[in-house]
Formats: C-alpha cells, sequence, structure tokens
C-alpha cells in the first residue's frame, strides 16, 4: 500500500471513530520513521567532551538512570516515564566546561577503572575508544522506579483523581491524557501494579516460573531467516533455563499482554520504544526488566558460529539477563558486560553469571529418579586399562550427564532418555544397578515389576543376553524373593550383595547364591543408622547413589541428600557406625545446576 492512500484511510478512521479512546494499535512510530527503508545509518561516535558527558549520562555513569518497565506504543503510562526519565537526567549539572565539572571527572574517572584504563579523569583516546565499543543500550547504572521514596508517592497520590484511578484500574487500555510528572509516576506504579496482579510480576524479578516469549512479526530481522532468529532465541532461552528454576515458552496464539517477552528488531525509532536507536555501531541492543527486548537491525546479527558481524545468540542471551533482572557484570567471561566480546567458540553463561542469576531465583533442585556412575574401561596413552566414569542424574524423561571435575552438568542437557538409552523404559525409571564382580559385568535398569539389561558395547537394551536370557525380565525371576516395584538399589563390592530399596525395608541379596542373605529384610534405619538421632530419611528413598567422584554413597530423597560413612570416614573417626548416615543437605548444595527445560525448548 502506498503511504499516502494509507494515511488517508487512517484519516478516515478517525473522523468515523471516537478514536481518542481508543488504543493505538499500529505499533509503528506515528511519523513512520521506522517503516522507512533503511539507508544504513551510521551511530554518532565519542569524539569530544560533550559527546563524551553525553556518553556518560546516557548509561548511567553520572547518575543512575531510570530503567524500568517495558514500553510498546500501547504502554502509555510508561511512556510517560520516559519523560520523566529525561526529565530528571536533564536536572544533572550543566556546565559549559565538562573539564571543570567535578561530577563528570569523577564520572569518567569510575568509567576508566571498571574498563581496565587509568583512572586519570582526562578524556584521552583510549578513553573515548572504549566508549566507541559497541555495546548494549541498558545503563550500567540504574535504578527502578519503585527504589524512588514511598513518601513522594504519597505526597502525589493526593493530586491523583478519581477518575485516573479508575481508568488504570480498567482492563481496557489506558486513555490518552496529559498527566504532570509526579502524576505519571503515580500511574506507572499503579500499572505495574495491576500488572503484577495480572501476570505473577513482583518486585524486581518475576514470581512466576513459566514465561512466554514471542517474536514479534512487525519486528522481525531483516538480515537473517525467521527460522534463524526463532531458533537463536530458542537456544537463548534455554541457555538460562539450563542453569535456573524458570522455564520459557515460545507462544505465538496468547493475546499480546498475555506475552511476558516480546522480542522485535527495529531501527531509529523503533516498535513503539521510548529509546531510540543509533543506526549501524555502538548499541546493539536494549531490554526492559520483566519486559521486551529491541535489537538495532542496523548492526550486522549473524547466526552461530559466523566469523563476522555481531552474534545474535550472544546478544540475545545477554538481553534475557537484563529481562530476568541482571544488570551489567564488569567482569572477564561473563555474559553480562555492557561491551560485545567477538564470539570465541562455543560460548556458555560462566560461573559469575549462574552465581548472579541463581541469587535472584534460587538453584534447581530435585527430586531424581535415579542417579548412577556408568563405569568403563579404556586404554590409556600408555596401553594400559583405566576405569573411567561419567556421572548421570534422571527424572522424569529426561537425564543430564554431570560433569564431576567443573561441578557442573554438559552443556546443552537434558536430553530424553529415549535419545541417550534406546531400548529401556522412556520414563520414570525406578532404580539402576551395575552388578561389578571378577566373574561378572552387568548393567541394568528397573521399573514396575521388570528389569532391562543395557549391552554396553552396542549402546542398547538387551532383547537377549550372550546367555540366551531375554529382556524385559520380571524382578521377581531374576531376584527371587525381592518385592516390585523398588525404590531404588545399589551394588556393594565389599559384601558381593545388591541392596534393594523398598519403602522403609532394605533388602540384601547375595549374587554368587542368587538369594536374599540371612536375616533380611531389615528396617532402612537399622542399616544405615543415622548420625544424628532422627535425621534420616526412613524410607521411600528416590535413589542410593555410588558417588566414585566422593568414594561414597548417597541416599537421595526430595531435594535433599544423606552420604553414607565410608571406610576412610570410619578411619579418621573410629566411632562412626558402619554405613551411618550423616546429616541431610540440599543436593543441590553438592550437585549445580541440573535444571528442568520446557520441552518447547528441548527439540532444538
Ligand atoms: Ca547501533
Ligand atoms: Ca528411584
Ligand atoms: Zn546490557
Ligand atoms: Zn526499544
Amino acid at each position: 500500500m502506498q503511504p499516502t492512500s494509507y494515511l488517508l484511510i487512517t484519516v478516515y478512521h478517525c473522523m468515523a471513530l471516537p478514536w481518542l479512546s481508543q488504543s493505538e494499535k499500529l505499533y509503528h512510530s506515528r511519523d513512520r520513521s521506522d517503516m522507512e527503508t533503511s539507508t544504513l545509518q551510521q551511530a554518532e561516535l565519542v569524539t569530544d567532551l560533550t559527546s563524551a558527558q553525553d556518553f556518560l549520562a546516557k548509561y548511567g555513569w553520572t547518575e543512575p538512570v531510570i530503567w524500568d518497565s517495558s514500553s510498546t506504543s500501547n504502554d502509555k503510562h510508561v511512556r510517560g516515564l520516559q519523560m520523566i526519565q529525561e526529565g530528571m537526567s536533564n536536572s544533572k549539572e550543566d556546565f559549559a566546561e565538562p573539564t571543570k565539572s567535578p561530577t563528570f571527572i569523577e564520572a569518567l574517572k569510575k568509567f576508566q577503572k571498571l574498563n581496565n584504563l587509568t583512572a586519570t579523569g582526562i578524556l584521552d583516546d583510549a578513553t573515548i575508544n572504549a566508549m566507541n565499543k559497541p555495546r548494549c543500550g541498558v545503563p550500567d547504572n540504574q535504578i527502578s522506579k519503585s527504589n524512588l521514596g514511598e513518601e513522594t508517592l504519597q505526597r502525589t497520590s493526593t493530586n491523583e483523581t478519581g477518575a485516573s484511578n479508575n481508568d488504570t484500574k480498567s482492563s481496557n487500555p489506558p486513555k490518552v491524557r496529559k498527566k504532570r510528572f509526579l502524576d505519571l509516576l503515580m500511574s506507572s506504579d499503579k500499572y505495574k501494579k495491576d500488572q503484577e496482579e495480572q501476570h505473577g510480576v513482583g518486585g524486581k524479578i518475576f514470581s512466576k516460573k513459566l514465561l512466554k516469549w514471542r517474536m514479534l512479526g512487525e519486528g522481525y530481522s531483516s538480515q537473517l531467516s525467521i527460522n534463524e532468529q526463532r531458533y537463536v532465541f530458542k537456544l537463548a532461552f534455554r541457555m538460562w533455563s539450563e542453569i535456573m528454576p524458570l522455564d520459557f515458552e515460545e507462544d505465538n496464539t496468547s493475546p499480546l499482554y498475555a506475552v511476558d517477552i516480546k522480542l522485535g528488531f527495529g531501527t531509529g525509532r523503533h516498535l513503539g520504544c521510548t529509546r531510540t536507536f543509533d543506526g549501524s555501531g555502538q548499541e546493539f541492543a536494549h531490554a526492559w526488566f520483566l519486559g521486551d527486548i529491541h535489537f538495532d537491525d542496523d548492526e550486522h546479527f549473524t547466526a552461530p558460529n559466523s566469523d563476522n558481524g555481531i552474534s545474535l545468540l550472544k546478544v540475545a542471551v545477554h538481553e534475557i539477563g537484563h529481562v530476568l533482572g541482571l544488570s551489567h557484570i564488569y567482569r572477564p567471561g561473563s555474559i553480562m558486560q555492557p561491551n560485545y566480546i567477538p564470539q570465541e567458540s562455543g560460548f556458555e553463561l560462566d560461573w559469575s553469571d549462574r552465581k548472579a542469576i541463581q541469587s535472584l531465583y534460587g538453584s534447581c533442585e530435585g527430586p531424581f529418579d535415579t542417579a548412577f556412575d556408568w563405569v568403563h574401561k579404556e586404554r590409556n596413552q600408555y596401553g594400559e586399562m583405566v576405569v573411567r566414569y561419567n556421572s548421570y542424574f534422571f527424572r522424569n524423561g529426561w537425564y543430564w550427564m554431570y560433569e564431576n571435575r567443573n561441578n557442573r552438568t554438559r552443556y546443552g542437557d537434558p536430553i530424553p532418555i529415549s535419545t541417550g538409552w534406546p531400548g529401556i523404559p522412556i520414563q520414570n525409571i525406578n532404580a539402576f544397578l551395575h552388578v561389578w564382580t571378577w566373574t561378572r559385568d552387568a548393567t541394568y535398569f528397573f521399573k514396575g515389576i521388570q528389569y532391562w539389561r543395557y549391552d554396553r558395547d552396542k549402546d542398547q537394551a538387551y532383547a537377549q543376553d550372550s546367555q540366551g536370557q531375554t529382556y524385559p525380565r520380571l524382578i521377581s525371576e531374576g531376584f527371587p524373593g525381592i518385592p516390585s516395584p523398588i525404590d531404588t538399589a545399589f551394588f556393594d563390592r565389599r559384601t558381593q550383595h545388591v541392596f534393594f530399596f523398598r519403602e522403609t525395608q532394605v533388602y540384601a541379596f547375595d549374587i554368587n547364591r542368587n538369594k536374599v542373605a540371612p536375616n533380611f529384610p531389615k528396617r532402612i534405619i537399622d542399616v544405615f543408622p543415622a548420625i544424628v538421632p532422627n535425621n534420616h530419611p526412613r524410607g521411600h528413598i528416590n535413589a542410593a547413589y555410588y558417588s566414585y567422584m566422593h568414594s561414597s554413597l548417597f541416599l537421595f530423597k526430595g531435594k535433599e541428600f544423606w552420604k553414607v560413612v565410608n571406610d576412610k570416614d570410619r578411619r579418621k573417626n573410629p566411632s562412626l557406625p558402619y554405613n551411618g548416615l550423616y546429616p541431610k543437605r540440599p543436593i543441590s548444595q553438592q550437585w549445580f545446576d541440573i535444571c528442568n527445560v520446557h520441552t518447547s525448548l528441548l527439540k532444538i
């Protein structure tokens, strides 16, 4: 459609409808500057004291910038907030000569220090270069408007009219009206409060566990295919989901207000946003806490593993970090550094990112269906046979490999059990068992009244093993005297007994005689006595996990584990009871970041 006729139709509608009470449905800027075909505008660089002063003010170095809610064209209140932000920014000391302003010099020193430059307070070339690096648009120092004094809000509430109280409460989009500075602040807070009630958003972090996201159709990238963009965003959400207890789901059907995080590309004035993009260079994206993410389409965004351009994945992961409540982290290796660091192959969220997000949302926790070390023999570089192991955790239909050396799960986990362990039940495994003697080496999975033997050479469950035994087989046939289903099991190499746990009892099964050992079953609490009275799982154990890393058996139940006293512990402290249980601890304090990922993200 030609712009002229488009305008005419708009005017016609304006005359025909009481349009002032209607929300603006267009996502484009009113002057349509964002619809012009882009002739790649260059961002203005920092070159002198004035532009450096602007830079320091814009990114919160002279004073924190209010940076709060998302803003789309429908959020009139939040638009008002931007006016506040600008008004406050203008109230800073306005020195004609920045070199004489103590505020400017202090801000410059701070900036230099955090960018590993000599804090001279003088604008030299190195400092100018640092300011001109590609960067995120979120200010380095920002405050939430909810941190502005309660007193201010109460004083202004008397200025608020009853009418405007009503219109923010109603589910209809708020009316366009001129408001004074503090009225806007008030109604923005009310707006946010309403949003919180509707969407479960509280304080600076999301209080709900499942967040919906959507790519804005009117804001697709002009440089990457829609499928490439979607893939990158799924991967970016997945990377956060792998290390924190939040799930993310792509939602292309719910009404827009029900979508928590909307992602879009734009140039200059874009997507009804209050903040303008600056052309090619400098700012590449920005995000609003608990809100939306905008990418500067004047930048050369590229797909993962591309050698040139700016990796959309890296930028998306960074901006999602902001949406979740993180500020910039000045630390090498962190994805939350404000500047874009060219992509090293296979970047991942590092330790500081994990700790930062987990300080807001907590760690991922149990329970697990089973956990085990998968032991395999292989020849080392000197041709000697060595035993290696990998640790696995199973929950429902998913499994994680745990890298003990790095104390985290393998990147990209979890994986469906059906993908990694073909032939065993695809979910809710009761137990894993590795029977390992001089004459026997076999691995089994248990579920319900049956068990499966796993062929480690072919990496699939046996239909029939070399002894002619077919699987799955009844537990009562393979392990006479053992009831089913079982809760968990482990093989004690010292006694050559399999311990089967069921409810509050434990059965020792003598694999050489193929029968239950004398005087069993016994109570778990009698065989594995508590060191501290009453600190004991008693029954319904989820997993009995023998860890080669720790040379110890651990009993898992719910979110907690009890470590079983081993021989080394007893040599150090002979008064400890045989198989005694140390007091319980959270599983998440010993094994980090074993996190669920939403199924919509698992199909990557
Ligand atoms: Ca830019
Ligand atoms: Ca179990
Ligand atoms: Zn940022
Ligand atoms: Zn924006």
